[in-house]
């Protein structure tokens, strides 16, 4: 397919291009009035998820309002522990719940796992082929999954928690059973992303959204691991962006692993982090994003600061996920400043 904007691809490759490209986490949902219009009419949260046609349009609709340089496709990091035998509900204004969790190894040898796992998320590949048809090269199209750890966080612990406590206790409690569990949910994850792929994902994100609440040493053994095995099979078939929260600690072993790019919270100043990942991986991020609650000046003026302080190989993005409640025109001037910048010449 002809790609009209593919600048994100470019920086993923180490391409030059004239400015970098800007996309946010969480970009499809609730600040968008249209987004909440189409909600307001369905069941929940996974109607619209398991709907092709619905997910599809929520995608694209960051790209009309915004003229964002990337869609990521419409879904959750929940569907992997769901297609593993692990159902999760999304109570409204509460976040996802686990009837069932992992708890014993009776439970890990009960999951369904790799492609048998990965063939019962046809809604997926289904939003995806959709999507990418729709946009007809526009932007690029983003698939994702959540990073193992992360994975095994929620299936552990059964919904969103300040420490997973119940998950870090699996770590130094039972390390065996978690590294079997990691296993699991990582093959599963291998052929998860393939199949984005082959149905029109042009690159791929892990998000390892609870990196932070490990030490050095736990994300050494129980997240990295996982993710190098990630990022060697899936290299070959598209570039991996590696989002790990809080991970500022394993900047060196994230670039270790090879990903095409790592992107950065804002706890993280992106000098130390070109320097640690050696200059030759490209970095995304990192406004916080309730920087977007500022007025347009000052959005304008921080953004100018952050893309002063990335230099080139950069993809523009928040430090992490957009929240619902800020305004969509201060949305607009961050995008829209990123895209008067220029590099200049050298
Ligand atoms: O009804 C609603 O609108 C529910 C809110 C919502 C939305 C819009 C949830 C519940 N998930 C999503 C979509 C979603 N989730 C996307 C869509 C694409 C986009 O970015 O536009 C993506 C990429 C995710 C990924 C996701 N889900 C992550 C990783 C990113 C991050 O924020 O760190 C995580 C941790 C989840 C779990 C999840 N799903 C939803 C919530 C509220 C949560 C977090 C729960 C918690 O705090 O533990």
């Amino acid at each position: 397919m002809k790609m009209q904007n593919d600048l994100l691809l470019k920086v993923a490759k180490g391409e030059p291009v004239s400015r970098p490209p800007v996309w946010l986490m969480r970009q499809a949902g609730r600040v968008l009035p249209q987004y909440r219009a189409l909600r307001e009419k369905l069941s929940g949260f996974k109607e619209l998820v398991e709907t092709p046609d619905l997910a599809a349009e929520v995608t694209i609709q960051p790209v009309d309002e915004w003229g964002v340089d990337a869609a990521i496709i419409f879904s959750d990091i929940l569907v992997i522990p769901e297609a593993m035998g692990l159902p999760y509900e999304m109570a409204e204004a509460k976040g996802p719940y686990f009837p069932a969790t992992i708890r014993s190894e009776a439970d890990i040898e009960r999951l369904i796992s790799g492609e048998e796992a990965a063939g019962r998320l046809g809604y997926v590949y289904d939003a995806l082929q959709v999507t990418s048809r729709r946009l007809d090269g526009r932007v690029p199209l983003i698939g994702f999954a959540g990073a193992p750890w992360t994975i095994l966080a929620y299936m552990v612990e059964g919904k969103g928690s300040k420490t997973f406590g119940i998950a870090k206790k699996m770590l130094y409690a039972e390390p065996a059973l978690a590294h079997r569990l990691l296993e699991r949910i990582t093959e599963t994850t291998v052929a998860y992303l393939k199949n984005q792929i082959r149905s029109g994902a042009q690159i791929v994100q892990l998000f390892d959204s609870w990196a932070g609440l490990l030490s050095p040493a736990q994300y050494s053994a129980f997240s990295m691991p996982y993710l190098e095995r990630i990022c060697r099979e899936i290299s070959g078939d598209a570039p991996v962006i590696i989002f790990a929260k809080g991970a500022w600690f394993a900047l060196r072993e994230l670039a270790d692993a090879n990903p095409a790019v790592i992107g950065l919270d804002w706890n993280t100043d992106p000098e130390t982090a070109r320097t640690e990942t050696g200059g030759r991986i490209a970095l995304q991020g990192n406004l916080d994003p309730c920087a977007l609650y500022a007025d347009p000046d000052e959005i304008r003026k921080l953004t100018g600061e952050m893309l002063a302080r990335f230099g080139s190989r950069h993809i523009v993005n928040l430090g992490h996920g957009l929240y619902p409640d800020i305004s969509r025109e201060n949305v607009r001037v961050f995008v829209e400043t990123v895209k008067a910048f220029e590099y200049q010449p050298v």
